[in-house]
């Protein structure tokens, strides 16, 4: 309804974070031939990694340098009124400390047990008025439930109970969902009818939440808004509330050897023409293996606020 997407329509410009335990890998990984592979969050399934091995270098994942308040301060100088967070990526690995399994950042790493980038994020968000929203993938490649029609109930159970974790503990704005494709699978185990359910279960929770069309198959009655990614459409949909995400440079997860940034000017000109197309503008930062915001990231995000306070002002 109008009524919980009213603070979307108007906010305009959100970051997106991913950052998983792909990121530990920096967007390379080592072959034990030597040759090395490169991708991003997608690098388990792109360079064929082992899940033993996937398992075995998220063990060092030690995001110490993590720091929220710093990631508010960029979103906030940018002009961003938003962040969306990866809670769990395709690789299935949990960004909190779930009880539903332990491949997440606080059984399975090298980080303080006593720290919740999540929990922090949401602290210093609401201190700066920053509304925080968590991505949660449907597609997961580590729940061998996932897979196979027969256990996916199975796996879908645990899948509720994560999120109802997720909304209960950190109570949050928006859900950002994916992987409600899945492209190798014949038998894709996500319907329009579940993703109906789970949109049901979760307005259930909290009437409030902003969820996005890849909650069911994008059709326009799915979730509350359409999610184009990399591009900016030419004219609105149906009336169709959207929001355009795009990266800052080549990958959404952070990839040490991509230094493809787009200029401020580019930024700046993609805000205005989506925001002058009614839609909203969700742009990525990868944080790397220590959860260090990448210094071109932030000056890019900085330089596109200057603009827009002088703009502002002039
Ligand atoms: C896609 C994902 O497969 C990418 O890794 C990324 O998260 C993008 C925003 O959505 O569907």
């Amino acid at each position: 309804t109008a009524d919980r997407t009213n603070w979307f329509r108007q906010d305009r410009f959100g970051m997106f974070i991913h950052f998983g335990a792909y990121s530990n890998l920096e967007g390379e990984y080592k072959r034990p031939d030597g040759t090395v592979c490169r991708d991003a969050e997608w690098i388990k399934r792109q360079c064929d990694i082992p899940m033993d091995a996937y398992e075995k270098q998220a063990q060092g994942f030690n995001p110490a340098d993590f720091d929220a308040k710093a990631v508010v301060k960029a979103a906030k100088d940018a002009g961003m009124k938003y962040i969306v967070i990866t809670s769990k990526h395709h690789e299935g690995y949990a960004m909190w400390p779930t009880k539903v399994n332990d491949w997440n950042l606080r059984d399975h790493s090298s980080f303080d047990k006593n720290r919740d980038i999540l929990a922090e994020l949401k602290k210093a968000s609401d201190d700066a008025g920053i509304k925080l929203g968590f991505y949660y993938s449907i597609w997961d490649w580590h729940d061998k439930d996932f897979a196979d029609p027969a256990t996916f109930p199975r796996y879908e159970k645990r899948m509720y109970a994560q999120l109802k974790e997720l909304v209960d503990n950190y109570d949050p704005a928006l859900l950002w969902f994916d992987g409600e494709w899945d492209t190798d699978n014949p038998h894709n185990p996500w319907t329009s009818k579940d993703g109906e359910k789970l949109e049901a279960y979760l307005r259930g929770l909290d009437p409030d939440l902003v969820i996005n069309n890849r909650v069911g198959k994008r059709r326009v009655v799915d979730g509350d808004y359409g999610t184009p990614e990399q591009e900016i459409p030419g004219a609105p949909v149906d009336g169709q509330l959207w929001e355009s995400c795009m990266t800052l440079n080549g990958h959404w997860g952070y990839a040490r050897y991509d230094e493809d940034w787009k200029s401020a000017r580019t930024l700046t000109r993609n805000l205005l023409s989506t925001t002058s197309r009614s839609g909203n503008y969700l742009l990525n930062v990868g944080p790397d293996a220590r959860g260090r915001v990448p210094q071109p990231s932030v000056d890019r995000l900085k330089q596109m606020g200057d603009w827009l306070r002088t703009a502002g002002q002039g």
